[in-house]
């Protein structure tokens, strides 16, 4: 069988998922895809063999469509994914779930009262060969128990419509999700502090350093730098009671001559992550048409960094160290 899937948002990172269940993953076809501007949504549909829908909740609404992508804006997911809970359809919705707190709480309340899993987030670092080693090192106690983990996001450079906090809105939350993933515990506090500012940053807090307190006792510290220039750079390594586990080098050759060695840095999160975002989209289309539920991170995990980043932003507006308060868990999650 195959899973029809309906495309929404056509810009950098839906037509990168578009391009992969095309033409590397096999089972699934793109058969429809929406966008805010037309003319790319037709572009990409022609491109694709797929029909171009004006608005992404005809899209939702369609029977040719089974299963549906979110790749649009942030602050447009919540009603796209409240339609297709609403159409009893699962649906993948890039990160972040939405952008507050009650926008996932009321798509929470919507999946609780529908009985069943549908939503898959886009946190894809779960799926990632070097983050998964490190759990599973972690896990194996060769490095003890966990103290502490230092942690570095560097994006070469962000978008023009990238806002202030969208440091951590659309970038540490990948952080916010990973180690509440790794160490399977919450985060109980947030705090952020900031140096002076890089000259490339414009009006952005570039960069910053966040710490987050695990209700664990785990220490995590996240360095953001949005402007690096030299590439796209994320770092992490735990310190335990009895060693470390650190990332290793995404580099895979390291060159030598003329008296150095070089070693490539990846580009964006495109270079970075390109195979963890196909094992992510194979996970979730085999739990789709295997007819059960997705073992990647759900509504409850949407809505927790969701929480988080909102403690973290008015971390960053205040200087205060923010607790954080989650609602109590639905059975379902
Ligand atoms: P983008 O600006 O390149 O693309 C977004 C597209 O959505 C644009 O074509 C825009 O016209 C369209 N759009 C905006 N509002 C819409 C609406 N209401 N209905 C339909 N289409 C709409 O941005 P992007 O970098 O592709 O990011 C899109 C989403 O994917 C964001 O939520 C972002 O956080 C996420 N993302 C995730 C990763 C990751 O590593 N997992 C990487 C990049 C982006
Ligand atoms: C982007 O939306 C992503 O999700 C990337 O993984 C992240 O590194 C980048 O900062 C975000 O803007």
């Amino acid at each position: 069988t195959t899973l029809r899937v309906g495309v929404i948002g056509t810009g950098m990172i839906g037509r990168d998922h578009i391009r992969r269940m095309t033409t590397v993953l096999s089972g699934l076809a793109v058969v429809a895809v929406a966008d805010v501007d037309p003319t790319v949504a037709e572009r990409v549909a022609a491109e694709a063999g797929a029909v171009a829908f004006p608005d992404g909740l005809d899209l939702i609404a369609a029977d040719s469509v089974d299963a549906v992508l979110v790749c649009s804006w942030g602050g447009t997911h919540e009603r796209y994914v409240l339609a297709a809970i609403a159409a009893g359809k699962p649906v993948f919705c890039e990160k972040p779930l939405a952008t507050t707190e009650k926008a996932c709480l009321r798509i929470m309340a919507a999946e609780v009262a529908h009985g069943s899993r549908l939503v898959q987030v886009g946190y894809m670092r779960r799926y990632d060969a070097a983050y998964l080693a490190m759990k599973q090192t972690l896990e194996s106690g060769a490095i003890g128990a966990p103290l502490m983990m230092h942690c570095a996001h560097r994006n070469a450079g962000v978008p023009a419509f990238y806002e202030p906090e969208n440091t951590i809105t659309d970038t540490a939350v990948h952080e916010i999700d990973m180690v509440r993933w790794m160490f399977g515990s919450e985060i109980a506090a947030v705090r952020v502090l900031r140096p002076r500012a890089s000259r490339n940053a414009g009006d952005l807090p570039d960069p910053m350093l966040i710490v987050l307190e695990l209700a664990n006792g785990v220490l995590v510290d996240v360095e953001i730098s949005v402007n690096v220039r030299y590439g796209y750079d994320i770092r992490g390594e735990i310190l335990g009671e009895d060693g470390t586990v650190s990332l290793g080098d995404p580099g895979l050759i390291s060159v030598r001559r003329a008296g150095r060695v070089a070693t490539p840095v990846p580009a964006d999160w495109r270079d970075r992550f390109g195979s963890t975002y196909d094992v992510e989209l194979r996970a979730w289309a085999d739990s789709v048409l295997g007819g059960g539920v997705s073992g990647g991170p759900g509504t409850w995990d949407g809505y927790a960094a969701a929480v988080v980043s909102d403690a973290a932003v008015r971390a960053l507006r205040t200087g205060e160290r923010i607790e954080v308060t989650l609602a109590e868990r639905p059975g379902l999650y």
